[in-house]
C-alpha cells in the first residue's frame, strides 16, 4: 500500500492542496486532553473560523477508525471533543493505531507528521511539548522536539508552558537544527504569559518573513520544523507569579500521584485549569485564537510563494 491509501482528506481539502490554495492544520489533543467538554467543541468550531477569516482552509487532524484524518466534519470533532477515552497519539503510537483501525487524538508530532504526509506546510497549535524539568533523570523529552528535528512544517505555538523546561527546550531544538522565530518579538512565549526571560535568535516583523524564510529553508534542502513563538496578546496574559504558583502545585501533585509517560502533560493542564479556576483556560483559548490567525496569515503568504 502506498502511504496516500492511510490518508482520508476531505474533498474541500484535496482540491486546496491540488491547486496550493493556504491551509492550516490544526492538532486534536488540544481538543481531547488539553480542554474540557464543551469549551473544547466551541472552540474547534471558532478557530476553524477564524482561519476562514483570513482566507486559508482548516484542516483539523486526528486518527479516526484506523486512518489519518485531514479535516474533521461536525460529528467528528464532536466525537475528539467529547469521548473522555480518547486516546493519544504520538509519533510512536501510529503505526500501531492505523493497522488496529484505532481512534485517537494527534500531538503537534502527528499532526506535523500527518501534514507533510498531505502537503500541508502550516499548523497553528497552542503550546508544543519540550524537555520536561528534571529530564536529566526521567529523559521525558517530548516527541514534538524530534518531529521538528525532520519534518517539513511551520508550527506556530504560544511557545511552551513553563511546566516545562524552557532552557532546556530551547537547547534541544539548537541542537537540531530548528530555526525559533518570535513574531514580532526578541523573546521565547511562555504559553499563559507574553515573555519567558528566554530569548529567542531572531524576531520576525511579520507574515511575510516567516514564508521567506520556510521557503528558503526548505528551496536549500534543509529538513525540519521551523517554530514562531508567537505571544498570548497582552490583554490576556496571565501573572508570571500566579501561574509559576501554580505550576509547581502541579508539578508536586503529578510526582505524588507517580504520573508518567504520556499522561503527564494532560495531568498537569488539566490541575492548572482547576488550580486557576479555570482562568487559565480562558488564556489558552486566547492564544490559541491568536497563533490561528498568525497562521493563517503566513498560510497565505507561503501560497504566493
Ligand atoms: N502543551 C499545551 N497544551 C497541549 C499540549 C501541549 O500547552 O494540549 C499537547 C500537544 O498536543 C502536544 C502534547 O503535542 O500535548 C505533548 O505531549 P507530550 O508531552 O506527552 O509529548
Ligand atoms: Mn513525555
Amino acid at each position: 500500500m502506498n502511504y496516500k491509501d492511510y490518508l482520508s482528506i476531505t474533498p474541500e481539502i484535496q482540491e486546496a492542496i491540488q491547486e496550493g490554495k493556504p491551509i492550516v492544520a490544526l492538532e486534536s489533543t488540544i481538543l481531547s486532553h488539553g480542554m474540557p467538554y464543551p469549551e473544547n467543541i466551541e472552540f474547534a468550531h471558532k478557530v476553524e473560523e477564524i482561519v476562514r477569516a483570513q482566507g486559508a482552509i482548516p484542516a483539523t487532524m486526528a486518527i479516526i477508525g484506523g486512518k489519518l484524518k485531514v479535516g474533521l466534519n461536525s460529528e467528528e470533532l464532536e466525537l475528539m471533543c467529547k469521548a473522555d477515552n480518547i486516546a493519544k497519539a504520538s509519533r510512536r503510537d501510529v503505526a500501531v493505531y492505523l493497522a488496529n483501525g484505532q481512534t485517537a487524538a494527534t500531538t503537534v508530532a502527528t499532526t506535523m507528521l500527518i501534514a507533510n504526509l498531505a502537503g500541508i506546510r502550516v499548523f497553528a497549535t497552542g503550546g508544543i511539548g519540550g524537555v520536561h524539568r528534571g529530564a536529566q533523570e526521567t529523559m521525558d523529552i517530548s516527541a514534538d522536539l524530534q518531529e521538528f528535528a525532520h519534518t517539513n512544517v511551520c508550527v506556530v505555538s504560544a511557545g511552551c508552558k513553563s511546566i516545562l523546561d524552557i532552557g532546556l527546550t530551547l537547547e534541544y531544538l539548537e541542537t537540531y537544527g530548528v530555526p525559533v522565530l518570535g513574531y514580532q518579538t526578541s523573546e521565547f512565549p511562555c504559553f499563559y504569559c507574553e515573555t519567558s526571560g528566554f530569548g529567542v535568535d531572531y524576531k520576525v516583523k511579520d507574515a511575510a518573513e516567516v514564508a521567506k524564510i520556510m521557503k528558503t529553508k526548505w528551496d536549500l534542502g534543509l529538513d525540519g520544523g521551523v517554530l514562531v513563538g508567537n505571544p498570548i496578546p497582552h490583554e490576556y496574559s496571565m501573572d508570571h507569579k500566579v501561574i509559576d504558583e501554580v505550576i509547581n502545585k502541579a508539578l508536586d501533585m503529578a510526582k505524588e500521584k507517580g504520573i508518567k509517560g504520556k499522561a503527564t502533560t494532560p495531568f498537569l493542564l488539566a490541575t492548572i485549569k482547576d488550580l486557576t479556576g479555570g482562568d487559565s483556560l480562558a488564556s489558552n483559548l486566547q492564544l490559541a485564537y491568536n497563533n490561528a490567525k498568525v497562521a493563517s496569515q503566513i498560510a497565505v503568504e507561503f501560497a504566493k510563494k
